[in-house]
C-alpha cells in the first residue's frame, strides 16, 4: 500500500449535517421538503446532481432555467459557507488524527478524493491541509461519483498504481467509485449501505494504517 485516499464528508469530518441544513432550507423556499431519507441520496453527490434530484423529488425538474438552478445553488453554497465557517480541529471524526499521523510516519502518500469544492477550506478549518500529498479539484472532472473518475484521477496526482491504493468512503456512490477504479475499498458505517466495499468498519475510530494494510494485502 503506497498511497490512501480519502472522502471528506462522513470520512474526515461530519459536513453531512451543515448540506442537509443548507438543503433544507433551499427545499423550504422552493416547496420542496427534503427529509433525512431523502437526504441519504445526497450523500457524495455534487452540488449540480444534488439539486437535480431535489427538483425531481418535487416534480419541478423543468420549472427553472440554467441561470436559475446556478442561482439556487449557489444560495445553498452561501448558507453552507456560513454554516462551516466556525469547523475547528475539534470537529475532526474519531480516529482521523491518528489514522493521519501513522500514514505519514510510515511515508504513505495521502491524497482528497471529495466530491465538495469546498474541500481545501475545510481541511484548513480542521488544520490538516498539510498532510494532503494532493487533492483532487472536483470542478475539473467530467463525471462525479459512481464513476471511477475521482480516485483514478487521485491516483495519477499521487503518482502511483491504482493497484497501490486504499480508497475510505461513507456514501455507497463512493464505493461503487473506488471499485470502479479498481482499488481495495474501505467503507465506514453501516453493511446495508456499503456491503460492496473490500471491507466495511462501523465508525471511524477503527480505521488504522494497520487495518488498511491488512485489507489491502487481503
Ligand atoms: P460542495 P464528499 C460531498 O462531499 C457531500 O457528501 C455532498 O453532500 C455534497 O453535495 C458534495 O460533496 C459537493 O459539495 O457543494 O461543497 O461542492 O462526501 O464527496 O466529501
Ligand atoms: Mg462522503
Amino acid at each position: 500500500m503506497k498511497a490512501v485516499l480519502f472522502d471528506l464528508d462522513g470520512v474526515i469530518t461530519d459536513t453531512a449535517v451543515y448540506h442537509y441544513e443548507a438543503w433544507k432550507a433551499l427545499g423550504t423556499k422552493i416547496g420542496i421538503d427534503i427529509d433525512e431519507e431523502f437526504n441519504e441520496q445526497l450523500k457524495g453527490v455534487s452540488r449540480t446532481d444534488s439539486l437535480n434530484l431535489i427538483l425531481e423529488k418535487g416534480n419541478k425538474q423543468n420549472a427553472y432555467t440554467e441561470a436559475e438552478k446556478t442561482a439556487m445553488a449557489t444560495e445553498k453554497n452561501d448558507l453552507y459557507k456560513t454554516l462551516i465557517e466556525k469547523m475547528s480541529p475539534a470537529d475532526l471524526l474519531p480516529g482521523i488524527k491518528n489514522l493521519l499521523d501513522e500514514l505519514k510516519a510510515k511515508d504513505i502518500l495521502i491524497g482528497l478524493a471529495s466530491a465538495s469544492q469546498n474541500g481545501p477550506v475545510i481541511l484548513d478549518k480542521l488544520q490538516i491541509t498539510n498532510y494532503f500529498n494532493e487533492i483532487v479539484d472536483p470542478a475539473k472532472l467530467k463525471a462525479g461519483k459512481p464513476d471511477p473518475e475521482i480516485f483514478v484521477t487521485g491516483a495519477q496526482q499521487l503518482g502511483v498504481n491504482v493497484s497501490e491504493c486504499v480508497g475510505v468512503e461513507d456514501a455507497a456512490a463512493g464505493v461503487d467509485s473506488i471499485n470502479a477504479a479498481n482499488m481495495v475499498s474501505i467503507g465506514v458505517g453501516e453493511a446495508k449501505n456499503l456491503g460492496k466495499a473490500t471491507k466495511v468498519v462501523p465508525s471511524t475510530a477503527d480505521l488504522t494504517a494497520g487495518l488498511l494494510e491488512d485489507v489491502w494485502s487481503e
